[in-house]
């Protein structure tokens, strides 16, 4: 409904007076002291929100950009920040964490259980040998002690780099081997959906691969106690060497630029990157965001969807609450187990005052409350909510419009949340006090952040003009490097055609002519955006050609997805003849699983097309531009006379 995507939505009165951003002109004057002297405002905030063991001497270095400095000489810890500032503060017995486990079992955590568990944790590790700057490697699925471990490697300044759960052996043993990890830290399985899925086992098999020979041992969480492969020397399991620690630990305290942690992420071409942050900068801009964004109060109860394996998870489960002595819900299963009522449940249940989801989880509620009435949010008392977040794709007015209505019973504000695994947290977002929403909109830059649209060339673009988004100037939070790749890192985000010192984000937008508001169109490299997965086109082509005995050459390209967004379709030739009917389809489903084992089943491509050659030009590109109109089942517009051989996109638009 175009109606609803030019509808103004005014922050509620009582927030405009009280939140933490009272107003727009509250935003106005915050984005003016940005503007004015962007360092002093940066400074400011890092002494406000964070607790420095010794104060910086300088906001911003920067003489080597793009490898930019923030917060030189200053000294702290980032699970100090979260966790003891807040027991000091007199929250030791606050509830920090509200687990809910798959089968509804509840776990809660105060503050000083927290702290007490990470400290044992933190002595663990470093009784196992690990050191300030070593890599740990976590692959874990939701859990208190997923957190607590990310919490523990802060502690001890060692690096963290957490793999999503459903990421197979390969793609871990990729993960593992860039980082050079000398500890893994695992669960002998995870339960979600009422299944028990392998986590040890994967590990197992994944350091079997080879590469990974730094790793000297693997910790064990044992959340199942199922059977699993057990390598004495080599494993330990949490529950023998935790009763053993100490509940106190001294931090580590590390300069502001220290990495706090890697997280791959996929990009365009090659590899997935290893995006480093760092402590500092990442922490004040995690807190600052969650204060600002959310509108947090002590009285609050948060909750952030997000797995701890994404972006997402870090920043506003791991960090940022946290670091503001929120009490937040940790969830280990998914939103339509046992049914699709769950959410609805759990935010009465626990009387959620702030919900952070993504669009895709939406959408696929709506289908699933529309088949099943009995589960439609309109049954369930949801008053305790406040605001509404949404995050990981643009989300559709009609997503929006029911989000609105249905869960947040008219009242409560959206906050549309653009950013990226690279900036560390909110670019690009209303605040609930401050912004008029508009559906579909990420509306207006976080103070402080400044982003704008250039063309090509990185001149900048009037309203009304779609081009690519791009940061002007550097931000706390932001990427430091790729790691092990500074090369690379130069090359995909301060592109020597924009000048070498601007960011860019890898999307496209464009920003409303009347109000200025920003509207993502979508990425514009051959990165998808699956259920809100980052996925990189160049990994599902590799993994497919990687089945040597049956895959010649494979094309992979995004078309819409009315519930995830985007769907992933591959064209593939085969090294025999092409496949129909039957044949194909037990072809499909081969390569399908094949593909889930090389990266794992988010990979997994929903429409195969076989084809006895792919659209080339003449000196054999590969057209992907004609395959996404293909992919898509639009009629083929574009000029095809630079093609090779233009009868082929009439048998690669046949559906298996
Ligand atoms: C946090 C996260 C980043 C990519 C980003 C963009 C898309 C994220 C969005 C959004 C439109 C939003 N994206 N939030 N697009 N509106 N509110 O998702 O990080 O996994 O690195 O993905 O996701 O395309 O470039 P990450």
């Amino acid at each position: 409904m175009s109606e609803t995507s030019t509808q103004l939505y005014p922050p509620p009165a009582e927030m405009a007076r009280t939140a933490h951003v009272p107003g727009f002109a509250a935003y106005q004057a915050l984005v003016q002291e940005a503007d004015a002297d962007h360092q002093a405002f940066w400074g400011r905030l890092a002494r406000d929100v964070l607790t420095w063991r010794t104060p910086f001497t300088q906001v911003l270095d920067e003489s080597n950009a793009p490898f930019y400095r923030w917060f030189e000489g200053g000294t702290l810890n980032a699970s100090h920040n979260c966790l003891d500032v807040n027991v000091e503060r007199g929250l030791g017995d606050k509830t920090a964490l509200i687990f809910e486990a798959d089968d509804g079992t509840i776990t809660r955590e105060s503050y000083r259980q927290l702290l007490a568990r990470v400290c044992r944790t933190a002595n663990a590790l470093r009784a196992m040998g690990v050191q300030k700057g070593d890599r740990v490697v976590i692959y874990m699925a939701m859990s208190i002690e997923g957190v607590a471990t990310m919490q523990a490697c802060a502690r001890i300044g060692a690096i963290h780099s957490v793999v999503f759960g459903g990421f197979s052996a390969q793609a871990l043993r990729d993960r593992i081997a860039d980082t050079g990890a000398s500890l893994v830290i695992t669960a002998d399985e995870q339960v979600r959906g009422g299944k028990r899925l392998p986590l040890k086992a994967i590990v197992d098999d994944a350091l079997a691969l080879g590469g990974c020979e730094a790793v000297r041992q693997v910790l064990m969480y044992t959340r199942t106690g199922g059977q699993v492969p057990f390598v004495p020397g080599r494993d330990v399991k949490m529950s023998e060497l935790l009763p053993e620690q100490a509940d106190t630990c001294e931090p580590e305290w590390v300069d502001a630029e220290h990495p706090l942690f890697l997280l791959y992420t996929s990009g365009s071409t090659g590899a997935p990157k290893g995006v480093q942050h760092s402590t500092g900068g990442y922490l004040l801009h995690a807190a600052l965001t969650t204060r600002w964004t959310f509108d947090l109060r002590p009285e609050d109860v948060f909750w952030c969807t997000a797995d701890i394996g994404w972006v997402t998870g870090h920043t506003y489960i791991t960090y940022g609450p946290l670091a503001l002595g929120a009490t937040q819900v940790v969830f280990e299963g998914v939103p339509t187990y046992p049914d699709a009522s769950r959410f609805w449940q759990m935010i009465h249940k626990h009387q959620v005052s702030i919900f952070y989801t993504a669009p895709t989880a939406i959408r696929s509620l709506i289908k699933a409350c529309e088949a099943a009435p009995a589960q439609h949010p309109r049954h369930f008392d949801l008053s305790s909510l406040r605001i509404l977040g949404s995050v990981g794709e643009p989300i559709n007015p009609a997503a929006w419009t029911w989000y609105h209505e249905h869960v947040g019973g008219g009242r409560c504000p959206i906050v549309d949340t653009f950013w990226q695994t690279e900036t560390g947290g909110h670019m690009i977002t209303p605040l609930p006090g401050a912004t008029p929403l508009v559906p579909g909109s990420c509306t207006l830059p976080f103070p402080g952040i400044a982003a704008t649209i250039v063309d090509e060339t990185g001149n900048e673009l009037p309203w009304g003009q779609g081009g690519m988004l791009v940061v002007k100037r550097p931000w706390p939070s932001m990427i430091r490097t790729i790691w092990g790749n500074p090369e690379r890192f130069k090359k995909s985000y301060f592109p020597e055609e924009l000048g070498g010192t601007i960011y860019l984000a890898g999307d496209g937008a464009v920003r409303d002519e009347q109000t200025g508001y920003f509207t993502i169109t979508g990425r514009i490299d051959d990165v998808l955006n699956v259920s809100g997965h980052r996925m990189g086109t160049m990994e599902i082509e590799s993994a497919l050609v990687a089945h040597t005995e049956l895959v010649a050459e494979a094309a992979v390209v995004g078309r819409p997805d009315d519930t995830t967004g985007e769907a992933i379709c591959a064209f593939v030739v085969l090294k025999r003849a092409r496949p129909t009917g039957e044949e194909a389809q037990r072809i499909a489903k081969e390569l399908r699983d094949w593909v889930a084992k090389e990266i794992g089943p988010i990979a997994k491509p929903k429409d195969i097309r076989f084809g006895d050659n792919l659209p080339k030009t003449r000196s054999g590109k590969i057209m992907r531009r004609l395959l996404r109109s293909v992919a898509a089942g639009q009629a083929i517009t574009q000029d095809t006379s630079t093609l090779e051989n233009p009868q082929i996109l009439t048998q690669l638009a046949e559906v298996n």
